[in-house]
């Protein structure tokens, strides 16, 4: 399954949100807010504090950017 490293206000990640439910994507979303243990793991993850951020575990893939996250997802499920 996805993680989907998230904040609660941000615009790009809501859009990611709407797409992955329009192709029924299922994921598991984590907030990464500053502060909190998500956003350490995301910057862990990721080398920077930027939402949205997607992991896939399975096909060692992790990647930030709204656009590519929709993409991948698509690829994924096409
Ligand atoms: N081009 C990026 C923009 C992402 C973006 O600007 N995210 C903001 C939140 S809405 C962010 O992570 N800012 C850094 C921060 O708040 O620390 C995308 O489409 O995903």
């Amino acid at each position: 399954m996805f993680k989907l490293y998230t904040y609660a206000s941000c615009p790009y990640c809501a859009k990611v949100r709407s797409a992955f439910k329009e192709m029924g994507v299922q994921y598991e979303e984590i907030d990464a807010e500053r502060g909190t243990p998500g956003s350490e793991e995301l910057v862990k993850l990721g080398g920077k504090q930027q939402v949205p951020f997607l992991v896939d575990e399975k096909a060692g893939i992790s990647m930030y950017e709204s656009n590519d996250i929709i993409h991948y997802a698509r690829s994924c499920t096409a």
